[in-house]
């Protein structure tokens, strides 16, 4: 909270229990980070829409396991003026029953298909755990949603690795670490037949749940008619996906790299990647400006988000200022740089200082850039792998997660009893079974028998 209120990102003082206000500054870091997904999506054959806020009672109640799923979480629209409605609207808390309805009346035929598209919208979920700004919302205000409609569940498969290819695509450019699970029955989303979830850490040692990919199976194009002629006449069902993934990514980017003084931003999202500070000497402004000036704007030119700070503060209250914000390299233009022809640059991830000569202010500029993205990423990457650690059994998952928290990867039989008594003895979660895991050795910590498989262990969000 103290972060989003420093750096400007949100206000947190809405008067309405889980909505916030976006700042204009976070509000830009959140475009940058859609853009690199609507780019990723774009680039696999998705296509953008944008369907309606609400729901009707009667439409959204089809599907037996999706509501009841989410009735506990919906708002409901009863009245419109004075009037009372005849029929309730729902606020969407996500799209399936919006868009499936639709898509109905889209497809016919196999050339139909596949459907691939994703929207960008605000969701309600009248959630009842704590809320929190960024992590748990009530209007969650960035809402990525994709859904796909195929002809065979081999490609509705196809598609959730798809899926995680995108997102863990997406994730890298963010430095954001993960782990990739499928979820267990008891957390599957509701109306899937399985889902596969990213997980990252918090600094508290805490997973958070980043981004999800569910496998729809039959089960909504059976409620909503979503039928398609195959190529041999004969109507058949098709197989739905979707995935989506919220702010929460935001948050996990904060806390990934940030640090005691604040925000600290991979440029590949910064909305300010350089901020050009003058270092004023009395009587020795007017070249010192001067110079901050044609930097910024030859920077501007080849297109790097710079920023002069020209205002009449102390330096160091300017760095500050920009640390705060997480603003990855700071070029100080003094009069013993200008006397150089360089400019002295400051990395914020690793408040290394260097000058660069001016001639090579373009290509140096941008290589550190890119440093400062891949050294996120690393050193972001090495500490969640040194939070992942192996435990066998009760105690230990305990003690482990109690003492050093982050993940644990625990032998289990596959039995859902087992699976239950884990969490309740652990006061854990299972997080489910790593896509790309290795291959089991040992025994259950529940009933010894055989392990079929390893599952990830965690205190979660
Ligand atoms: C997939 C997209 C769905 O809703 N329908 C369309 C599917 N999946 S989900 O797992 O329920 O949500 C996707 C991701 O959204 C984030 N999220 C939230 N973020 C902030 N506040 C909330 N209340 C909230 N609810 C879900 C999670 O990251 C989740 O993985
Ligand atoms: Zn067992």
């Amino acid at each position: 909270n103290g972060v989003l209120r420093s750096a400007d990102i949100m206000d947190t003082r809405y008067p309405v229990k889980g909505l916030y206000v976006w700042l204009p500054y976070g509000l830009r870091l959140r475009n940058h980070v859609l853009s690199l997904i609507k780019q990723l999506l774009e680039q696999t054959g998705h296509q953008e829409v944008l369907f309606p806020l609400l729901i009707p009672e009667d439409i959204f109640k089809k599907e037996a396991e999706h509501i009841r799923g989410f009735e506990g979480q919906v708002y409901w629209v009863t009245h419109g003026g004075l009037d009372e409605l005849d029929v309730k609207l729902a606020l969407r808390p996500t799209s399936e029953t919006s868009m499936y309805p639709m898509f109905a009346l889209w497809i016919r035929s196999h050339a139909d298909l596949p459907v691939k598209v994703y929207q960008v919208v605000n969701i309600f979920r009248y959630e009842t755990k704590m809320t929190k700004p960024m992590i748990r919302l009530r209007e969650v205000t960035t809402f990525k949603e994709a859904h796909t409609a195929h002809a065979t569940w081999d490609e509705a498969e196809a598609q959730v690795l798809e899926a995680v290819k995108i997102y863990k695509r997406f994730f890298d450019k963010l430095g954001v670490p993960y782990v990739v699970t499928k979820r267990p029955p008891w957390d599957t989303f509701a109306g899937a037949k399985y889902s596969v979830a990213f997980d990252t850490l918090a600094p508290d040692g805490k997973t958070l749940q980043i981004g999800t990919a569910h496998n729809l199976g039959q089960n909504f194009a059976k409620v909503y008619g979503l039928k398609f002629e195959t190529l041999k006449g004969k109507h058949q069902h098709v197989y739905q996906t979707s995935y989506g993934m919220s702010e929460r990514v935001i948050a996990a980017l904060m806390m990934t790299h940030g640090d005691d003084t604040g925000l600290c931003l991979p440029p590949i999202v910064a909305p300010i990647q350089v901020v050009v500070v003058p270092i004023p000497f009395k009587g020795r402004e007017a070249p010192v400006d001067h110079v901050a000036k044609v930097v910024t704007d030859e920077l501007a030119t080849v297109g790097v988000r710079v920023h002069l700070d020209d205002r009449d503060l102390r330096p160091g209250e300017k760095f500050y200022y920009w640390e705060r914000r997480g603003v990855p390299l700071r070029l100080e233009v003094g009069p013993e740089d200008v006397k150089k022809d360089q400019v002295t640059a400051v990395r914020r991830d690793t408040a290394e200082k260097q000058a660069i000569l001016r001639r090579e202010l373009r290509v140096k500029v941008e290589q550190l850039l890119y440093d400062i993205n891949a050294n996120l990423r690393e050193r972001a990457w090495k500490s969640f792998k040194e939070m992942i650690h192996e435990a066998a059994d009760v105690e230990t998952i305990k003690r482990t997660l109690e003492k050093k928290g982050g993940i644990v990867r625990v032998p289990w039989c596959e039995q859902e009893a087992c699976g239950t008594s884990l969490e309740e003895r652990t006061g854990a979660d299972i997080l489910g079974q790593e896509l790309e895991g290795k291959p089991a050795s040992g025994i259950c910590p529940i009933c010894s028998k055989k392990a079929k498989n390893y599952v990830l262990m965690a205190k979660t969000y």
